[in-house]
């Protein structure tokens, strides 16, 4: 009797999500020799644009770029020896807009999507090909995006009048708050189009009611890992899970490791703090990893916390941080059949 293979699910943003799930790999194959258990990676697709006619995936494609080998490891999204023909011609033709940096390897994958999805393909079977493209199946690793509905997350902002007065609000794609604002407006609120309608993807439930493991790397928890669990079906699933739920605090003594965590929950009126992000999730979360900044600052009862360097400086660091959540884990399974 073979035994049954074990499968692992993440949901995941974009840099922080792929750095921890790449991490993830490296302790399984080669720390663990674990070739078998499958990783099954739910990306966010929140972040999702249309420039130029083309659809583009942020979060997935730093999903696939980084378990692939093809990204930028400095800015942590696009591809690594990128050229920008494609866009400087797109500037001559005064083609807008200018602030959202595509590549021309990168426009390959956008042109490809936007080609497979104008053929009635759906979001999921676009991203299997492109997972092929890179490699994921070889590496046990199956990544299925959030939803195949269509959305997108907005920012609202305060609308200054030209006098300064409150002239009500306005709202902008989550893209332009994040690279062109770089989230240095305050944000009233997100609001994700689209959502209300949107149905988790072929394979996410099956996937998190069959898991033995569920990660949630650190990840924004408002803009990325929010908006997964903002898919109708896929709360309730964790709530439900029979597997351990163990996350990882992307926030480490009052600030995100990178990006604008802290501008996004700062809008939620959240704590920018570990216990603060373990609040959001309380409904499903048994088990929450702290940096050692944080150590003893998130009593909250039933969640078990272990603190550790988070620093995920390198491939090594971020192996260490999913060994760790993986033994978590396994401590809670043993809780639970005792
Ligand atoms: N982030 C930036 O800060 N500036 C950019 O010009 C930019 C372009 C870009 C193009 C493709 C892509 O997949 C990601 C890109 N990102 C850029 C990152 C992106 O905004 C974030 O990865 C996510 O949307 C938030 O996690």
């Amino acid at each position: 009797m073979t035994p049954k293979q074990m499968r692992i699910t993440a949901l995941a943003g974009g840099v922080g999500g792929a750095r921890f799930v790449r991490g993830l790999l490296h302790e399984l194959r080669a720390v663990r020799g674990d070739q078998e258990t499958e990783v099954v990676v739910v990306g966010n697709t929140g972040d999702d644009i249309t420039l130029f006619g083309l659809r583009i995936c942020p979060d997935l494609d730093t999903i696939l770029y980084t378990l692939g080998g093809g990204i930028d490891e400095r800015q942590g999204w696009g591809r690594a020896e990128e050229t920008h023909a494609v866009q400087a011609e797109l500037a001559e033709l005064g083609a807008q807009p200018q602030w959202f940096g595509l590549g021309d390897r990168d426009f390959a994958t956008h042109i490809a999507r936007s080609q497979w999805l104008g053929q009635g393909q759906t979001l999921s079977q676009v991203t299997a090909r492109l997972a092929e493209r890179w490699g994921l199946p070889g590496q046990g690793v199956r990544l299925l995006p959030a939803t195949d509905t269509p959305i997108e997350t907005h920012v609202v902002l305060d609308e200054a009048g030209a006098d300064g007065s409150d002239a009500g609000e306005r709202a902008v794609h989550f893209q332009q708050w994040w690279v062109q604002l770089q989230a240095a407006v305050p944000a009233r609120r997100f609001t994700v189009a689209g959502l209300g309608q949107a149905v988790p993807a072929p394979g996410v439930l099956e996937a998190l009611r069959t898991s033995d493991v569920i990660l949630l790397p650190p990840s924004n928890p408002v803009v990325s890992i929010g908006i997964i669990l903002g898919v109708p079906g896929v709360r309730d699933a964790l709530r439900g899970s029979r597997a351990p739920v163990v996350g990882v605090s992307p926030i480490i003594g009052g600030a995100p490791v990178r990006g604008h965590a802290d501008a996004c929950l700062s809008a939620m009126e959240v704590e920018v703090s570990a216990r603060g992000v373990a609040g959001l999730y309380a409904d499903f979360l048994d088990g929450w990893l702290v940096d050692e900044a944080d150590t003893g600052t998130v009593q909250t009862p039933r969640l078990q916390t272990r603190a550790l360097d988070l620093r995920m400086r390198d491939e090594a660091g971020a192996a260490r941080i999913a060994g760790a959540a993986l033994d978590l884990a396994a401590e809670l399974s043993v809780q639970r059949s005792a």
